[in-house]
Order: C-alpha cells, then sequence, then structure tokens
C-alpha cells in the first residue's frame, strides 16, 4: 500500500523538504505546517518553503520556522502537499525537481500524479483531512499544536464547513480536535473572518466593478495592478473577493480577472454554487481546481481577458 511505502521513505530520508501551490490558501499552508509538526514527532526536522506566505496564516504553529528559499539544492525527500500539478510548484519547483524521492498528498480531482509516490483522495474536502487519516495509520499523536494546524487547513477549504464536500468524517475530526483543545473560535476569527483595511478598499472596487452576463447567471469583476498600490493591498488581501460575487442571488459563475504582476496577463479565480463545473473550465484554458473553485491565466489585456473566459463559461454551461 502507498501509504506504507510513505511511511518508509520518510523514515528513511534525513533531508526533508516540504512545498505547496503558488498563492497558498489557507489549507496549502496548513497542511505543510501540519506534515512538519508531524514529523517532529518522528524525529525529523523539515524545511517548509512557501516563497509567498499570506500573513493571515503566521499564528499557525511553526510558521515563523516557513522559509522563502533554501540553500540545500539536493533533499532526500520532496513532499508536497495540496497541489496538483508540478507547474503551480511555482517558485519551489527546483526543489521537487531535484530531491531523490518525491511523494505528493492532495485532493484535487484533476492531478498530474507528477510524484514517485501519489497518495491523493479527490473527495475529501481539504487536504488537512486526508493528513488526519495518514497520521493517525502512522500513529502520530494529534495534539493540539498539530490539531491547529490541520483544523485550520479544513475550516479554510470548507469555508467554514459550509461547502458540499464536507462529510460526516469532517465533523468527526473536527470534534476530536475540540477535544484536544483546539481553538475553533480563534481560528475561525483569525482565518475567515479578520478582514484588512485594504481589504475593504477591494471589496467597494468589486461591488462597483460587478458586470452581469448570461441573465445574471455568470459575474465578472476585476482587479488591477494599480488598484492593489492604490489600497495598498499586499498578498492575501483580495482573498474572499470571488465568493462575494458567487453569493449573489441567481449567480451561478463568479470570475474575479485580477492583473498579473510581470506578465501581460490576468489570473482568473472561479467559483461555482452548484451545476457548473469550473474545474472543467479552467483546465480548457490550462489552470484546475475542484469542481466549485477553480482558476487558471489568461493573457491579454483586461477586455481579450474577459471574453476568453465568457466564451468558456458560455460552452460549459450549454
Ligand atoms: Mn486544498
Amino acid at each position: 500500500m502507498t501509504l506504507d511505502t510513505i511511511f518508509e521513505e520518510i523514515k528513511k530520508a534525513e533531508k526533508i523538504v516540504i512545498l505547496t501551490h503558488e498563492s497558498p490558501d489557507g489549507d496549502a499552508v496548513s497542511s505543510s505546517l501540519s506534515v512538519k509538526v508531524a514529523l517532529k514527532q518522528l524525529g525529523k526536522e523539515a524545511d517548509v518553503i512557501i516563497p509567498q506566505c499570506p500573513k493571515d496564516f503566521k499564528f499557525l504553529p511553526e510558521a515563523n520556522t516557513i522559509k522563502e528559499k533554501s540553500e540545500i539544492t539536493e533533499y532526500d525527500l520532496a513532499i508536497s502537499v495540496d497541489c496538483s500539478d508540478l507547474r503551480r510548484l511555482v517558485g519551489s519547483e527546483e526543489y521537487f525537481e531535484t530531491a531523490k524521492t518525491t511523494i505528493q498528498i492532495d485532493h484535487h480531482s484533476v492531478n498530474a500524479m507528477f510524484a514517485d509516490l501519489n497518495y491523493v483522495d479527490p473527495v475529501s474536502p481539504a487536504c488537512c483531512q486526508i493528513l488526519i487519516g495518514m497520521f493517525e495509520y502512522f500513529g502520530i499523536e494529534i495534539d493540539k499544536e498539530l490539531g491547529t494546524c490541520l483544523l485550520t487547513g479544513i475550516l479554510t477549504d470548507t469555508g467554514g464547513f459550509q461547502y458540499s464536500g464536507v462529510t460526516p468524517e469532517t465533523f468527526e475530526f473536527a470534534a476530536e480536535l475540540l477535544r484536544k483543545g483546539v481553538n475553533i473560535s480563534k481560528i475561525c476569527q483569525k482565518v475567515l473572518r479578520n478582514k484588512t483595511k485594504s481589504h475593504c478598499e477591494l471589496v467597494k472596487l468589486i461591488y462597483n466593478r460587478m458586470e452581469f452576463f448570461e441573465d445574471g447567471k455568470v459575474v465578472v469583476a476585476y482587479i488591477d495592478l494599480e488598484d492593489m498600490k492604490n489600497a495598498n493591498a499586499e498578498f492575501g488581501d483580495d482573498d474572499g473577493l470571488v465568493e462575494i460575487e458567487r453569493d449573489i442571488e441567481g449567480v451561478e459563475v463568479a470570475v474575479l480577472l485580477k492583473q498579473k504582476e510581470g506578465t501581460n496577463g490576468y489570473k482568473a479565480s472561479l467559483r461555482s454554487k452548484e451545476n457548473v463545473n469550473v474545474s472543467d473550465i479552467c483546465f480548457l484554458l490550462g489552470g484546475g481546481g475542484h469542481p466549485r473553485a477553480a482558476g487558471c491565466f489568461i493573457s491579454g489585456n483586461l477586455e481579450q481577458a474577459k471574453s476568453r473566459i465568457l466564451t468558456v463559461i458560455k460552452q460549459e454551461m450549454k
């Protein structure tokens, strides 16, 4: 079984690195730190490399040890978490490519199976939920510290237990983590409710810029680099904007186009409510994700990006 092989590789390795996808969300950061904390119990030190980590997650155990890059050029073992494709390890792919052995643990439905050992469960609502089962299998004790990381990933990827991927196990795990002393209200306050002023400036723009198509079923808004500058916004301040669009009555697909620095194009974030698979839409444009949350890069100016994404959405909605 893969889990046994994964455990063997972890026990064998001395230099271990943990990596995750670009523009990391709560599940990505939490999964990375969870693996680090769990490996510590096995007497293993591991580097977590995240080139751009949102400040929201700095409260997590071991978050202060996250590195932007490493001086080690060849790790014995690289573990990728919450990442569907090698191409999404932007800024850290070299550590994966040069590692002697590679493992990936993920829950994306379209996964490139890019590691030597792939442990993928597309039904799991968060990578952190897969990790809970894995750690239990390894006999690792899920204490308060580890539980705080794990619950943060579950809370952020399920929007606070709200999304359709939530399973009975999600609540059973959460109940167990609460018994360990994990402070759920503090985590929710920090990662779900807390808003920066810069974020609120961006929210104002989004409300003004929403454009509706297909009888109000599709909504598109955008944020360009100048908006980010004017709002004094940092990476992470733009999180949660596309969800505002999605939650409007009648909307099936929400799109946020965010101008991407250093490129001639836009990063499109898509969300859907019930029927449209936005992972399929983004896959057609070279991206990916989950059925209800996905993303891709579209080159061109705003009008071109908008028209390209709308064309694919309209096809998919037919
Ligand atoms: Mn995830």
